[in-house]
């Protein structure tokens, strides 16, 4: 690369839920910005994040995984993917070793997309014998991608090569954000997202998949944040079990989640957690609109 040529686009990850698009995303920009869980649907947003070099800008977005939509908020989830498909300039289309083969509408996508495809196969940490070579010539097959490359985002290996194809692929261009910045969402977002990913990490069916939190204060002071948040579920029997026996349950989440937030924030954190029901919030247009879907 000729010094004085700086590149800068938005790299768009996309790909069926629990691929590992929130893990990649976080090892390419060195933040912890998504949440991770092995559960699928964990992200529910688009998210961006910024790597900036001397010569280059990387904007990545993380987006919700692809599925077929069953209520109002899987329908805003694949608005925030089409939307961050319609942006990129280069699409790192990520699966892995376990993911079936994608429905028709998406390979076609892929294929006649206008701008160049990566294929990220992730998870190669736990291939065995031929699996990743043969699922790598599968998907070449599949949408011939301009590159194919086999990683594990867990263990960070093959980190190097995805960076290096993404900039052999990047447009000239000026930066987008000042250099130091790192991503579009609020610090609320984060607290909120964290709070999220200590319920998806402690709840069982579909409890997680009911919770929205929401955080109404943010406070900065010198030496503490002051945190107050409102976790919405859809029915009373929700609110009971999120909340447990004497309130021991919550109470595990919002240690969980303080430390996580005191760490993020670099200083400390006074939690306060809220609980309120919200009838069937996952399928009111009104009510997602005002949790920012
Ligand atoms: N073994 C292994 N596990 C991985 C790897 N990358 C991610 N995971 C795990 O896969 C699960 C899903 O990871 P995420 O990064 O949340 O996946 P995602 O594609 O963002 O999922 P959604 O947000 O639900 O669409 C987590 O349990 C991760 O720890 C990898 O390279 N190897
Ligand atoms: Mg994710």
């Amino acid at each position: 690369m000729m010094p004085d040529v700086h590149k800068a686009g938005f790299v768009s990850i996309v790909g069926k839920p629990n691929v590992g698009k929130s893990t990649l995303m976080n090892v390419l920009v060195g933040e912890r910005l998504s949440i991770i869980t092995s559960k699928a649907q964990t992200t529910r947003h688009r998210i961006l994040g910024i790597l900036s070099g001397e010569h280059f800008q990387i904007v990545y977005s993380d987006t919700p995984g692809i599925l077929k939509p069953q209520y109002e908020l899987h329908s805003s989830m694949m608005r925030f993917v089409n939307q961050a498909l319609e942006d990129a300039d280069v699409i790192l289309f990520v699966t892995d070793l376990f993911e079936k083969s994608e429905e028709e509408t998406q390979i076609q996508q892929l294929k006649n997309a206008e701008v160049p495809v990566i294929l990220v196969l992730n998870k190669i940490d736990l291939a065995k014998g031929t699996q990743a070579e043969d699922k790598l010539n599968y998907w070449k097959e599949q949408i011939a991608p301009v590159e194919a490359i086999p990683v594990s985002a867990l263990e960070g290996l093959n980190m190097g090569a995805v960076l290096e194809a993404i900039l052999r692929h990047l447009p000239e261009h000026p930066a987008y954000f000042p250099k130091d910045e790192l991503t579009d969402k609020p610090e609320r977002f984060f607290a909120a997202e964290m709070i999220r990913e200590k319920i998806f990490l402690q709840y069982k069916k579909e409890v997680p998949y009911s919770c929205e939190v929401v955080i109404t204060e943010f406070k900065e002071e010198e030496d503490i944040i002051r945190i107050r948040s409102e976790i919405y579920v859809e029915r009373q029997s929700q609110k009971g079990i999120l909340i447990g026996k004497g309130g021991e349950s919550l109470k595990k989440v919002g240690i969980a989640a303080r430390a996580d937030l005191e760490t993020f924030f670099g200083k400390q954190v006074y939690l306060e957690q809220f609980v309120k029901v919200s009838p069937n919030w996952r399928k009111k247009q009104k009510q997602l609109g005002h949790f920012g879907y």
